[in-house]
């Protein structure tokens, strides 16, 4: 795991595999049936093993913007928090909206958990083809807003994790620009 600690109140930038780290919660970008897929999702469910599909079924699907949370099973992560980012149409359907919206729903189920440590993958920037750089600086911009809105003072702690060297050097050029 490669990390940064280039911003050390409360949020930090992660170069790692999600499904692997030793946080209250990760968030899985997920597709609006809950019920698994590739990505992101893949690995998060191929980690937490069969239970978690078995309680996501029970949950019924969540609409685009929106999260629900489950168990995090065999997963280091007690919890997962799953979203499901806008597809990217050349931005003017809302995607922007919608996807500060997924980071601002994981938030407030956050909270409502006493949740303390959370990792974010970069929703919707892989399958859902949302530009990297505009993906990037939403999820930061929500990020502060939340640490600086009260989640730094709770002492919760939030990572944005990358998956590709790339992406981990444009959430660092981001950050340095905010
Ligand atoms: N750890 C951290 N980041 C990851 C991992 C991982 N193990 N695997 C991929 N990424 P994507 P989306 C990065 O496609 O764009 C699924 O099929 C990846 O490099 O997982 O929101 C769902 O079921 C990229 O930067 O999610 C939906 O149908 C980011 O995570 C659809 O894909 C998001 O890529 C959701 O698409």
């Amino acid at each position: 795991m490669q990390s940064n600690p280039i911003h050390p109140r409360g949020l930090s930038l992660v170069m790692a595999d999600i499904t692997r780290l030793d946080v209250e919660a990760i968030v899985n970008a997920a597709n609006s049936s809950l019920l698994g897929g590739g990505g992101v999702d893949g690995a998060v469910h191929g980690a937490a093993g069969p239970e978690l599909l078995k309680e996501c079924r029970h949950i019924g699907g969540c609409p685009t913007g929106e999260a629900r949370i489950t168990k995090g099973y065999l997963l280091p992560a007690k919890w997962v928090i799953h979203t499901v980012g806008p597809v990217w149409h050349a931005g003017s359907f809302g995607e922007d909206e919608l996807l500060a919206r997924c980071y601002k729903s994981c938030f407030s189920l956050a909270d409502r958990y006493g949740i303390k440590s959370i990792a974010f993958p970069a929703i919707s920037a892989g399958a859902y083809g949302f530009p990297m750089q505009r993906a990037c600086r939403i999820a930061l911009s929500e990020m502060k807003a939340f640490l600086e809105g009260g989640g730094r003072q709770r002492g919760v702690e939030v990572i944005a994790v990358s998956y590709s060297l790339d992406a981990y050097q444009c959430y660092q050029r981001t950050l340095l620009e905010l």
